[in-house]
């Protein structure tokens, strides 16, 4: 067993596929189709274990809000005996938004944020809106002053990296250098639905410069993976017959970061238990 357990965080603003990721993952660990294997009392499996049904029966899951803190605490330990904790933490809903909205970070989650040693954060492009631009709005508009500007808002990507500075003020590490601990894993959610079929890395560069930016000048080795939990969407009414009948863990892929398909979605988390 290895000396210093790993606590991997897995964040991400609400709907970009945390509990379908978690979901697919849990079935993986269920019947032994990952390296993975549960050693011990994971906790609050339910939001998992409604969506692994679903997915059973090749429908989506509903979204559960909660209105508090949440969060689901998996111990894990790979093939060769390193042990970890996943801890997938529920904010509810607009929760996260909230959070950086009002810059306050509840207890509970600033001692998650405090042990952690690797972050993974999911982020789903389809959803993220790229800002105005030149190109979105023609220099020609620029002096004109016609309807009273839209209130303002900070945009996606500023919000992503405002979450990543919240973070690190409360985790304990310098600035000073590049950081190394706690790593970052950016996964790429919903992978099906990004149309350019760039490396992870390119994909992310190209939709979100300044959040990208950021992140590689911050962290040490950032990884940027895709991640398809789902393989295509799924509709919440009606079944994917052939869904139900290969089994939802057939489905799911990961896009290694220099652009390699993999069927292995516990990939990003392996990874870290390993210390590759
Ligand atoms: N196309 C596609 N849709 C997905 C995938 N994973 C999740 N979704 C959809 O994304 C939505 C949000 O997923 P959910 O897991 O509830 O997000 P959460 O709020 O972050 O927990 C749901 O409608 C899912 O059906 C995927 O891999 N591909
Ligand atoms: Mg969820």
């Amino acid at each position: 067993m290895a000396g210093s357990q790993r606590s991997i965080l897995l964040l991400g603003e609400s709907n970009v596929g945390k509990t379908h990721y978690g979901a697919q993952v849990l079935k993986r660990l269920i019947v032994g189709r990952s390296s993975l294997k549960m050693f011990g009392q994971a906790t609050n499996l339910g939001p998992f274990e409604q969506a692994m049904d679903c997915l059973a029966d090749g429908r989506a899951t509903g979204h559960t809000p909660s209105k508090t803190y949440d969060e689901s605490v998996w111990p894990v330990v790979d093939a060769r005996g390193n042990r970890a904790e996943l801890i997938w933490p529920d904010y509810g809903g607009e929760q996260i938004k909230n959070l950086i909205a009002d810059h306050r970070i509840a207890v509970a989650w600033r001692d998650r944020v405090l042990l952690a040693t690797d972050w993974i954060l999911l982020v789903r492009l389809h959803i993220l809106k790229h800002d105005a631009d030149i190109f979105s709005r023609p220099l020609a508009e620029l002096g004109k002053t016609s309807t009273p500007p839209a209130e303002r808002k900070p945009s996606d990507q500023a919000r992503l990296v405002e979450l990543l500075q919240m973070l690190l003020h409360v985790a304990p590490v310098s600035r000073d250098m590049p950081i190394g601990v706690p790593s970052l894993t950016i996964l790429l959610s919903c992978w099906d639905e990004v149309e350019a079929k760039t490396s992870p890395r390119e994909a992310l560069r190209s939709s979100l410069p300044l959040f990208s930016d950021f992140v590689e000048s911050v962290w040490e080795r950032p990884t940027v993976v895709g991640l398809s939990a789902l393989e295509r969407p799924l509709s919440e009414e009606q079944s994917d017959i052939d869904y139900a009948t290969r089994g939802p863990e057939t489905f799911g892929y990961i896009v290694q970061p220099e652009g390699s398909e993999n069927h292995d979605i516990t990939w990003p988390i392996t990874r870290l238990i390993g210390g590759t």
